[in-house]
């Protein structure tokens, strides 16, 4: 498996207005996954129905784009080994009233609607690849090594 798998992660509006930001970033950094990507930015309209095209049928469309474009957001790249599904597992539940403990949103949250980070669908092959380019321009990622590497990968 390699290492270097990136996903798309982003603090929605909730997380910025509560302050869980750091939060978010010292859990991911913590686990060993790498950063490679941060932008803090206001998402418009259009960026919120090309993220979220796939819900456009969905009755909660409206409210969904009405809530991410309601404040600013930290959209960002993580790497490492599995990082789609780990960080899936790191964010629990889509509704963190059903949201495990230890997860973020289970730690964080009580609304479907406001469930505080978004991270790419690992179910959803390539969703990981098409959410960063939507986001980020391919200069605005960073490669580098972390110098902990060879402690979180045996193989580095
Ligand atoms: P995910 O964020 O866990 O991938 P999705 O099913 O892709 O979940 O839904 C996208 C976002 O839409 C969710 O994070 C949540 O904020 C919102 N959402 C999903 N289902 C509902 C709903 O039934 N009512 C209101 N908001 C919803």
């Amino acid at each position: 498996m390699s290492n270097d798998e990136r996903t798309f992660v982003m603090a929605k509006p909730d997380a910025v207005q509560r302050g869980l930001v750091g939060t978010i970033i010292s859990r991911l950094e913590e686990r060993g996954l790498k950063l490679a990507g941060a932008k803090f930015m206001q998402i418009d309209e259009e960026l919120a129905n090309q993220h979220y095209a796939e819900h456009q049928d969905k009755p909660f469309f409206d409210e969904l784009v009405a809530f991410i474009t309601s404040g600013p957001v930290m959209a960002m790249v993580w790497e490492g080994a599995d990082a789609t599904r780990q960080v899936r597992q790191m964010m629990g539940a889509t509704d963190p009233k059903e949201a495990q403990p230890g997860t973020i949103r289970g730690d964080f949250g009580l609304d479907l609607g406001q469930n505080i980070i978004h991270g790419s669908d690992h179910e959803d092959p390539g969703a990981n690849e098409r959410e960063i380019d939507l986001f980020f321009d391919e200069e605005e990622l960073v490669d580098y090594e972390r110098s902990d590497e060879p402690w979180v990968y045996e193989d580095a």
